[in-house]
């Protein structure tokens, strides 16, 4: 028996869910949207988080079915929230290098959107840079494809790839994540207050995207002074502790109809 080996079944029997962390915007205070992050929900050994199984997921294909799950559960949901979110509203899923290397990738994602009926520019759909670029380093194709469908592209953990930049040359990405660790800390290095270093990192992070026209996220938002230091440089949106926790739909509800 391994965890692995039941993920499939585990897929087909409702074991995973899908949890939302608020993106908001640092100029307003509003939801920008919401990151899609998937929990498992499992018989023997309790909720797990994804750091538990999305490698192993990776690792046996098994991310293939669950990422098609997430993103069909994802977009019904968003669909949901735009009777009551402004057009301004969108979610954020996360895609797996294998997925995104998929022969069907962009007929998957033409197929959920259809069936759930959300407008394809309310979806965004994260990639690390090492999902983008192929195997001979050329980006993806298949990000042109679902650009021209009005999908958004955002590059998560911006900043602890590779950064081959050129990709943002080449491809039609829409927003940047600059990853946690340069916003606060790391597990093992903590920032109680920002580090002059990362705050330069992160500060010419937000004026390259803003040169590129892009928007730009920082993770990992955890003080108030964070939030404050953020703004000041002109970060557009901000996801982390200090906003909210990921949480279950109802939460979002609840924000979406104060909002709106
Ligand atoms: O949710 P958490 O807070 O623990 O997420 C941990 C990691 O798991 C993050 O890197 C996140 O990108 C990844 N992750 C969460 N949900 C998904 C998902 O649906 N698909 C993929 N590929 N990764 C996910
Ligand atoms: O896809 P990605 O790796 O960026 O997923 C975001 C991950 O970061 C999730 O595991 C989420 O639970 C986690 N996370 C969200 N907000 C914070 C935060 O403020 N601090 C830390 N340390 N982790 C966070
Ligand atoms: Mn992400
Ligand atoms: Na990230």
């Amino acid at each position: 028996y391994t965890l692995a080996a039941t993920m499939p079944a585990a897929v087909e029997h409702g074991e995973f869910v899908v949890e939302y962390q608020p993106l908001v915007s640092l100029e307003s205070d509003r939801l920008w949207g919401v990151e899609a992050l998937v929990r498992w929900r499992h018989p023997q050994l309790g909720l797990l988080p994804p750091d538990q199984f999305i490698n192993l997921a990776e690792e046996t294909g098994a991310i293939v079915p669950l990422g098609r799950w997430v993103l069909q559960s994802a977009c019904a949901q968003a669909q949901a929230w735009q009777a009551i979110a402004g057009p301004d509203f969108r979610v954020s899923v996360n895609l797996a290098v294998r997925q995104a290397h998929e022969q069907d990738l962009t007929e998957e994602v033409a197929a959920v959107l259809r069936d759930t009926g959300l407008p394809a520019d309310r979806l965004v759909l994260e990639l690390t840079e090492s999902a983008i670029m192929g195997p001979a380093a050329e980006p993806l194709r298949a990000l042109h494809t679902l650009a021209e469908m009005g999908v958004r592209l955002a590059i998560d953990d911006f900043g602890t790839g590779y950064s081959n930049l050129a990709y943002l040359r080449e491809l039609p990405v829409h927003a940047l994540k600059i990853a946690g660790s340069f916003v606060s800390g790391t597990p093992t290095a903590r920032r109680t207050s920002t580090d002059p270093v990362d705050e330069r990192i992160v500060a010419t992070l937000v004026e390259l995207a803003h040169a590129l026209d892009l928007t730009v996220i920082a993770e990992g938002v955890e003080t108030d002074e964070q939030a404050a230091r953020l703004r000041a440089i002109g970060c557009d949106v901000g996801q982390g502790w200090h906003f909210a926790r990921p949480s279950g739909p109802a939460a979002i509800t609840a924000r979406l109809a104060a909002e709106h």
